[in-house]
């Protein structure tokens, strides 16, 4: 008895370890890889109450005699866009959240000295993945790539991949159950087949130095058997060029210095790099310059910069649907340039790849971010592992973008032992990954008393900045004149105001505008105004960030006139019409001294 259940027990260990082999981190810079896009129309079936499991709906439903039948089909069922959430493809499912299996069949040219990775961008929330009937593996996190190595298991020929994909909330997840945002569940992000050679430029870390304006700091890590091989790493632009060879593991520090141009939100400039290795070359836009704090400043190259930012979710307000696509991607992002920002909050989760990289091309800093909000359970070792990996997730896929500034880990976590270790483990996790850049994670456990605002969550003390959303004005009314409050913080760090505002209904018209009830254009003008007479009174501001550039759908907003599953904070309607609101905040940003 004993011996069978330590043979069990093996069992268990053994297939256990094997499933996590499956997953590799993804790699760096999918878009510069031999690939075959998986986008497109993928068929799929809608099952709230996952049948498809049991029914097995990943195995071809080949009929092989006169008695026998399916009771499930991907011919003949509807069919859905990737990359895109599903919600928004058919009113049916504007609210669904549980089940759909995607299938997608491609032809491949498969060539024998090459390595073969299905990569997924993101899938909200969980995946698990079947290439030609057999499963290879799962994901939990629903916007961080992974990709899974198929070498052994695509063919010549017709491939078919059957994804499972399940957007329910869950209590342990990350985010948790409640939320302030539409879950937009499916392949959300871009599919590719990527092929590489057997021994490929797998990640690299290609940055300045912590404090230094010319030296490269970094690594190349190469993937494969022949793992000693000799880099180059070329910046034709400059004629620069850096050799190094790689260890057994196919790892090489890289450091070299150069008379870099920095990167400005004024003057985004970015270099071609050329990585070269003797068995594959990729190619990347990167960017140069430091970031630190000072005391109660934030400096940019060394100079003091005020962060002039806008939250933005992911959501195209005119499609009604995840921002998925370039052009998606430029309608936010211009319109933040057009407030006269230098910076953006991706809220709440990490957006898209090519949104960091549009912002950073556009001059926009980025503060980037993980779903740890609000309701989350500490308590949970799962969940804490979870988000933990998801930070390592985002900061593996954008750690060469220099526009983004911050990494942040949480966002309004409520005060426990549990919190403050978890959320002090994954500062040090930033740090560990990626020394130069500044660590934070929004706050709001305050008080606000006779115009007194204290910050009293110490946990604050751990991060660069002190961030803090506060929603004076709106969810708490002012306590005296918005020129006389009174900041008191735990300690002596730049203090970022990462979330104000109220809502409003664009050309809402129906009652008292000085009554927050009617969801004026007016009030939320007020609130403005008020904000920025305090902002202009506040000696240790380092930046402000309003909630939010767009109204955005929310499925905790249930006013019928005013909001009808939509959060009204935006600067912008759902429409694209700017409210008065816009204007003051603009005003305010280019008042600003040049940053
Ligand atoms: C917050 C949250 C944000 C909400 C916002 C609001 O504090 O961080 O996700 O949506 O308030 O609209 O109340």
């Amino acid at each position: 008895m004993k011996r069978f259940i330590i043979l069990i027990l093996t069992l268990f260990v053994a297939t256990s370890i094997y499933a996590q082999k499956e997953i590799t981190p993804a790699m760096q810079n999918v878009y510069q890889r031999d690939a075959i896009s998986l986008n497109g129309k993928w068929q799929a079936i809608i099952d709230p109450t996952n049948n498809g499991e049991w029914r097995k709906v990943w195995k071809e439903s080949v009929i092989e005699n006169n008695h026998q039948f399916f009771e499930y089909s991907f011919e003949g069922g509807p069919e859905l866009m990737v990359p895109g959430d599903f919600n928004s493809q058919y009113c049916e499912l504007k609210f669904f959240e549980s089940t759909i299996w995607y299938r997608k069949q491609f032809n491949l040219s498969k060539e024998t000295d090459k390595r073969y990775f299905l990569h997924f961008g993101a899938v909200n929330y969980k995946t698990k993945v079947f290439l030609n009937e057999e499963e290879i593996g799962e994901h939990e996190g629903g916007f961080t790539p992974f990709q899974f190595e198929v070498s052994n298991k695509v063919k010549d020929g017709i491939n078919t991949v059957v994804v499972w994909v399940n957007n329910s909330r869950s209590a342990d997840g990350v985010p948790a159950e409640g939320y302030d945002w539409l879950n937009y569940g499916g392949i959300t992000r871009d599919v590719h087949l990527i092929s590489t050679n057997n021994t490929f430029i797998d990640d690299y870390f290609i940055q300045l130095k912590k404090g230094s304006k010319n030296e490269v700091d970094g690594w190349v890590k190469l993937n494969g058997q022949q793992k000693s091989q000799n880099i180059s790493i070329s910046l034709p632009e400059i004629k620069k060029e850096f050799f190094v060879r790689t260890d057994s593991n196919g790892f090489a520090k890289v450091n070299f210095s150069a008379d870099f141009e920095l990167w400005t939100p004024e003057k985004p400039k970015l270099y071609q790099v050329v990585i070269e290795a003797e068995t594959d070359t990729i190619t990347d836009r990167i960017g140069f310059r430091t970031i630190e704090t000072k005391g109660t400043k934030v400096l940019l190259n060394g100079n003091e910069v005020f962060l002039k930012a806008v939250n933005i979710h992911e959501e195209n307000p005119f499609k009604k649907a995840r921002a998925a696509t370039i052009d998606d991607n430029k309608i936010l992002l211009e319109w933040a340039k057009e407030l006269g920002c230098n910076m953006v909050r991706l809220s709440h989760y990490p957006h898209n790849e090519m949104m960091v990289r549009i912002a950073e091309e556009l001059g926009l800093m980025v503060w980037s971010e993980i779903p740890v909000y609000q309701h989350i359970n500490f308590e949970n070792s799962k969940t804490v592992d979870l988000m933990n990996n998801m930070l390592k997730e985002m900061i593996c896929r954008d750690k060469n973008r220099c526009a983004v500034i911050v990494w942040s880990v949480s966002n309004e976590t409520y005060s426990s032992e549990a919190r403050d270790k978890a959320n002090i483990e994954m500062a040090a996790i930033c740090r560990k990954m990626d020394a130069a850049r500044l660590v934070s994670a929004a706050f709001s456990n305050q008080s606000y008393r006779n115009n007194s605002f204290e910050v009293w969550d110490t946990l604050v003390c751990n991060f660069d900045i002190i961030s803090i959303n506060e929603y004076i004005g709106w969810y708490v009314p002012w306590q005296g004149e918005p020129n006389k409050v009174q900041w008191n913080l735990p300690c002596n760090k730049p203090l970022f105001i990462s979330e104000f505002g109220g809502e409003s209904h664009y050309g809402s018209n129906h009652g008292p505008k000085n009554m927050a009830a009617y969801w004026s254009d007016e009030y939320l003008e007020n609130i403005y105004k008020s904000q920025v007479e305090m902002f202009k009174n506040m000696s240790n501001l380092a930046g402000v960030c309003p909630w939010i550039l767009v109204d955005y759908r929310s499925t905790s907003r249930l006013h019928p006139v005013y909001q009808s599953g939509w959060n009204r904070k935006g600067l912008i309607s759902e429409n694209g019409e700017k409210k008065p609101a816009w204007y003051v905040m603009s005003k305010f940003y280019k008042s600003m001294s040049a940053n």
